[in-house]
């Protein structure tokens, strides 16, 4: 569906290094292997599986940490994955990343993150508006620099959300929180927690988030992701800004998501590939839609679903049988659940608007 492509969208659900390109993670883990570090074969093998469970998805994200955890690797893999979703229109881009610490190679938490920005301040096939400039903040340096001139070029906006690991310790989250808020003027907008959903405990977190909140940082959860429902439970009674996934949730916990309103990131491709949820037809995404309920299509991680935001469109499209305005009209609403300011949100109306007097 051509029109899935050209149509403007909003990705709020992408982690960093789940959307690295096959053709870059492969090359990576080739000079890896010709240095004798890892066995190729069996790298190649995992990358190109596709149907993976939820486990095997997090065996392969530790392999992928083991390729891409190095500053200049980083800077690529953002500069790349920024490129890639401005290539199929997504015009505002809230991507999240785990800060790592390596002492073996002197990466900080902060050092990666900016080497993250580093990234964002390397992309040249579009201009990258990343900071709050035109938010109605006053200008920083990034604004002079690149992304705020009225060029002709096609525009992006990234934000960054820096992601709590679920195997991490409340110090651990807490100095993620600080670095957020340390890294404000510099497009970071808010925290997520996300991680293998079998580890860790809702109540080693909720300091942190408790503090991010008190902050004023927004916090979006990955949630439901397997059967917990206590812990499903405690992270809607903390009300979450966003939350993500949402596969297992019982009557009683739809009735409270549906009560307090919490827009939700759906990720089709990567329920199903993980066998979160059987089908598209029993897909919950069909009854938010149905009922109204705020929600945003997002792809979770495109390289390793193999997906898009334009296919996550166009699989919504056919199989839940909406037609090209109201997809138009969903890509659209997602402006309301941004984390940025009232300045991007009045530039992004300003870009639906103009693309909507052209969708017929
Ligand atoms: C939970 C996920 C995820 O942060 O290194 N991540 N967490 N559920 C998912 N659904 C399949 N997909 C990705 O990107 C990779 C990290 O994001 C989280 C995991 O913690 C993974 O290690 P970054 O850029």
């Amino acid at each position: 569906m051509e029109w899935c492509l050209t149509m403007p969208k909003i990705e709020l659900h992408a982690h960093l290094n789940g959307s690295i390109r096959d053709s870059t993670l492969l090359g990576l883990a080739k000079a890896l292997g010709d240095e004798g570090k890892i066995v190729f074969s069996e790298f190649e093998h995992v990358i190109l599986k596709h149907d993976r469970s939820l486990r095997e998805v997090f065996k392969l994200f530790d392999l992928i940490h083991l390729v891409t955890t190095d500053h200049e690797i980083v800077s690529r893999i953002t500069k790349e994955v920024v490129e890639d979703f401005a290539a199929e229109n997504v015009v505002y881009l809230e991507l999240r990343t785990t800060p790592k610490r390596n002492d073996l190679i002197g990466m900080s938490k902060r050092s990666y993150t900016e080497a993250v920005v580093n990234g964002l301040r390397a992309v040249r096939t579009v201009d990258v508006d990343f900071s709050s400039c035109t938010a109605g903040g006053p200008p920083t340096p990034d604004c002079r620099n690149n992304s705020c001139a009225g060029t002709a070029k096609k525009k992006i906006y990234v934000r960054l959300l820096l992601s709590i690991d679920r195997r991490e310790s409340t110090e651990a989250a807490i100095e993620t929180v600080k670095l957020a808020l340390d890294m404000r003027n510099l497009g970071v907008m808010g925290v997520d927690l996300s991680g293998n959903p079998i580890i860790g405990e809702w109540g080693t977190f909720l300091p942190a988030l408790k503090f991010a909140r008190e902050q004023g940082l927004p916090v979006t959860l990955h949630c439901g992701e397997v059967p917990n429902m206590e812990e499903i439970q405690g992270m809607l009674d903390f009300i979450p800004e966003r939350i993500g996934h949402a596969c297992f949730f019982g009557e009683e916990e739809w009735k409270k998501l549906k009560s307090t309103k919490i827009p939700v990131e759906i990720c089709l491709t990567s329920n199903i590939q993980t066998n979160s949820i059987s089908s598209l037809e029993v897909h919950h995404f069909e009854d938010l839609y149905r009922s109204k309920h705020p929600i945003v299509l997002c792809t979770d991680d495109a390289g390793v679903f193999s997906t898009s935001l334009s296919k996550e469109y166009s699989l919504a499209s056919s199989a839940f049988g909406i037609g090209k305005k109201e997809m138009f009209h969903l890509a659209r609403n997602a402006i309301d659940f941004i984390f940025a300011g009232d300045g991007v949100k009045k530039a992004l109306t300003h870009t639906f608007d103009s693309a909507a007097k052209k969708l017929d």
